[in-house]
């Protein structure tokens, strides 16, 4: 799924398909050495080997093996999106690269050669090892698949390319832009010709500045239109350098508006806005995390369906398809580095660290573009109330505005009353689960959903607290409920008590001014595994999905839209199925700020 064309002149071609597979189990990758292996299947890229039937749930090496036709002597790189756990790329033979995320995307250069026939070799490891692949975890509550996840290509260049541009919004009214433009190849010092041209129209040439192979220009929008979650307007620029021969271009889609966290709340383009939605894994019994189109796109007509306006990408960097869909129907999205409730046993590791860090540049550069993006997470539920953990979390905030300054920041802590860090971030988010764990013995666990929640937002805003006066985010509840057990007892893991326990929830947060908004876990049950931290759940799936991992919806999906739905319809929405204008929300909030409390009830459950 391409939404807009990225290149015009530069050669691009597609490796997805079918590429040689041979699954080499338990043996060293280092020695794997592919000339004369037998390739004795097949596999398609992009996709999980391991939830493939032939290979589910193995652990090992696996080899894929292309051809690919590059022109002769022409430089080019290879593309990857997301090959998981660890990969080497080797090129007729030779090592060009290696990547050890399985979420973040990465290139490798490709050696110029008489040939045009090339041999491409990916050796996959998806087994964990804490040296190689230091940022996966065997005790993360979400299974890591293994193989060439994600789509690829191979880009042929010319001697300079344009390696990154960057679409900053400077000012919306204005519609003027700031685009970064980085370059590779032959390197350039002084003023070189660049093209621009804005949503397909001709390109103007213009002289930029460049030092050390980096330059900046100011730009305006022409007829520009700001983007937001109701109108998701988007823009192309596509930027062109070099003559006849040597030309390269890249188109990139951007969209015009800012985002800051201001008295509490978070705004966009200068309004309010509250952020309703879910926590979404990429996950499919069939697929792992290598979604098909459609399953990307029906889930976000789903998340419309139930009244959504946001989406957070739990636990990972997001698949480009995913951000490139929010863009346009207008979900407001957090994009986060992989992690999972690691602590100094991790920090402390110097090549955790140097990982972590590459990890974040790569999400970082891939997403800038995305207007959905909104805000940076990382290191989800970290050992955060330790100071042993305070250096990784320093470091990583200011990693995160170094590389954009744009955009909110924000981590999800397990640790409402002792997290030691909410000083350095934007956005204060929470992970909440009152009235699903640790409350066994308790007579009527709902009842400690909605209180719970009170509790710690006013726990957050007592003066002295770090996290006081800025927006307040509950970024994980839920609780689970196995698809189809309906019972009478209506107890743990039933669809009843799920669908009470998230209206419980909801009611708290979208009738409370305070926060700015919530992300139920989660959208759709997903594989874990039955030992680590994720605590033996039955089936072996986080079962907390309002929708099973098919995409059948549980009793709380009517439950979870009638809410969504009506607390927009009380902040003046005319369409239910949307977001409300921002002008009316700003009314809305500002009118509860007041004292009137909404009330948004959810109907009585019929029997
Ligand atoms: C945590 C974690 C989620 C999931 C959840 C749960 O908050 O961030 O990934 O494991 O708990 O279901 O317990």
């Amino acid at each position: 799924m391409l939404t807009y064309p990225r290149h015009r002149h530069r050669r691009v071609t597609s490796l997805d398909g079918l590429w040689r597979f041979r699954f080499l189990g338990d043996t060293a990758s280092d020695s794997v050495n592919a000339d004369g292996l037998d390739f004795d299947d097949h596999m398609v890229v992009p996709m999980a080997f391991d939830a493939t039937p032939a290979y589910a749930g193995r652990r090992g090496v696996a080899v894929y093996q292309t051809r690919v036709e590059v022109t002769p002597k022409a430089d080019a790189h290879l593309e990857f999106q997301g090959v998981g756990l660890w990969c080497r790329v080797d090129v007729d033979g030779t090592p060009v690269g290696d990547n050890a995320c399985a979420y973040t995307p990465f290139r490798c250069a490709v050696p110029p050669s008489d040939q045009a026939e090339r041999t491409v070799t990916v050796v996959v490891d998806n087994r964990f090892d804490p040296q190689r692949a230091p940022l996966h975890e065997e005790f993360f509550d979400f299974y890591q698949y293994g193989g060439i996840l994600r789509s690829a290509a191979l880009h042929e260049l010319p001697a300079r390319w344009l390696d990154h541009v960057k679409v900053e919004t400077l000012d919306v009214d204005a519609a003027s832009i700031r685009v970064h433009m980085r370059l590779g190849g032959e390197p350039v010092d002084g003023a070189m010709a660049v093209g621009f041209g804005f949503d397909g129209a001709e390109l103007q040439a213009r002289p930029v500045e460049f030092r050390g192979g980096r330059g900046t220009v100011d730009l305006e929008t022409p007829n520009g239109r700001p983007w937001s979650p109701e109108s998701p307007n988007l823009h192309t620029l596509t930027v062109e350098i070099g003559e006849d021969g040597q030309r390269d271009d890249a188109t990139v889609r951007f969209g015009l508006r800012w985002v800051e966290a201001r008295d509490g709340q978070v705004l966009i383009n200068g309004h309010p806005t509250k952020l309703i939605g879910y926590n979404r894994h990429e996950a499919h019994p069939q697929f792992g995390p290598a979604s098909p189109d459609a399953l990307i796109l029906s889930d976000l007509q789903r998340l419309r369906d139930l009244g959504c306006n946001f989406v957070r990408g739990a636990h990972y960097p997001q698949d480009r398809r995913l951000l490139d869909l929010c863009d346009e129907l207008g979900f407001l999205v957090w994009e986060e580095m992989l992690g999972w409730g690691q602590g100094e046993r991790q920090f402390n590791d110097p090549v955790f660290r140097r990982h972590h860090r590459a990890g974040l540049e790569a999400m970082v550069n891939a997403s800038i573009n995305h207007p959905s993006v909104i805000m940076w997470g990382f290191l989800n539920e970290a050992e955060t109330e330790s100071p042993a953990t305070r250096p990784i979390f320093e470091e990583t905030v200011s990693a995160l505005r170094g590389l954009d300054a744009t955009r909110l920041v924000t981590y999800a802590s397990m640790y409402p009353e002792t997290d030691l860090h909410w000083d350095l971030v934007d956005v204060v988010s929470i992970n909440l689960y009152p009235g699903w764990y640790g409350c066994e013995n308790v007579d009527d666990p709902l009842a400690l959903v909605g209180p719970s929640i009170a509790k710690v937002f006013e726990e957050l805003d007592r003066p002295g607290s770090a996290a006081a006066g800025k927006p307040f985010l509950v970024s994980e509840i839920g609780a689970e409920a196995i698809y189809g057990w309906r019972d009478e007892h209506e107890s743990f893991f039933s669809e009843q008590y799920q669908s009470q326990y998230l209206e419980r929830a909801l009611e708290e947060v979208l009738n409370n001014p305070r926060p700015t908004g919530v992300a139920l876990w989660h959208f759709a049950d997903a594989r874990t595994y039955s030992g680590g931290l994720s605590l033996k759940r039955p089936r072996t799936f986080n079962n907390k999905g309002t929708l099973d991992e098919y995409r059948r919806p549980k009793q709380a999906y009517a439950a979870v839209k009638q809410l969504i739905q009506s607390f927009w319809r009380s902040c003046g929405a005319a369409r239910v199925d949307t977001h409300v204008s921002p002008d009316r929300l700003e009314r809305a909030l500002n009118a509860n700020g007041t004292g009137r409390r909404r009330r948004i009830k959810q109907r009585q459950a019929t029997p």
